[in-house]
């Protein structure tokens, strides 16, 4: 699949879809991610593409003019499934939502910023606003950056063991289960007569049983941790 970033600082981009997972999936041929700086697709001599907000409320708004340019050249080139803006007043984002982005061939997330855009895009040119959470970002790079790596790592192939992105937290409404790795045995720095072990069943080699465990230990985590997430 292809996601387009538009933004006023794509330099806070950039550096992150060019790691890890992200990296990757592009290396791979999995996934195409592209930024585009919005200043330029500005008429503005100055390179300006912000202006004061007409009856007088407080903040700069993103114009028309600049967006418009960019989605119209953008929607020249391909269909886009999905043309969406980062706000917090948007609906909001989950691993479902995620699931069903990473199944369209190609999408758009705008990074909103200063006190928004220009309300008019929002009504003819984006077909979905979206939240990551309750509670107010500077602007939106950091949303499309969750939500393109989130996207992304769904894809099959792009985290080697496909089982891995599917049985997470969230897939199945359950949290993961607690998890161990080699010694046995530890033994912590502030008292190494002190034994941390790992659970004998982990160690049994009874897969059967491996699996209930993790199960009812996954089970008690999300009624302790998140119980909203078993309401339904
Ligand atoms: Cl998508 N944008 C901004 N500016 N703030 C947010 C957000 C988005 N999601 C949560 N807070």
């Amino acid at each position: 699949m292809r996601i387009d970033i538009i933004t006023v600082l794509p330099e806070m981009i950039e550096p992150f879809i060019q790691e890890s997972i992200l990296g990757r999936a592009q290396k791979k041929g999995l996934a195409e991610i592209h930024v585009h700086n919005l200043r330029d697709y500005t008429t503005d001599k100055h390179r300006r593409v912000d202006d004061y907000p007409f009856g007088g409320a407080a903040g700069m708004l993103i114009q028309c003019q600049p967006l418009d340019a960019c989605i119209t050249a953008l929607k020249a080139e391909r269909h886009y499934d999905e043309i969406i803006f980062t706000a917090p007043d948007g609906e909001k984002f989950d691993q479902p939502m995620a699931n069903e982005l990473s199944l369209q061939e190609n999408i758009i997330i705008i990074c909103g910023h200063y006190k928004g855009i220009d309300y008019r895009i929002r009504e003819h040119l984006i077909t979905r606003e979206v939240s990551i959470g309750d509670y107010v970002l500077t602007g939106g790079e950091l949303a499309a950056a969750v939500m393109a790596d989130s996207i992304v790592r769904v894809i099959p192939g792009v985290i080697g063991d496909v089982e891995s992105a599917l049985s997470d937290s969230f897939q199945d409404n359950l949290l993961e289960p607690p998890v161990y790795t080699r010694p046995a045995a530890y033994h912590p720095i502030s008292n190494p007569n002190e034994t941390w072990a790992v659970p004998d069943i982990l160690l049994s080699g009874h897969e059967a049983k491996i699996k209930e465990w993790e199960y009812e230990k996954a089970l008690e985590r999300t009624k302790a941790l998140r119980p909203d997430l078993l309401k339904d």
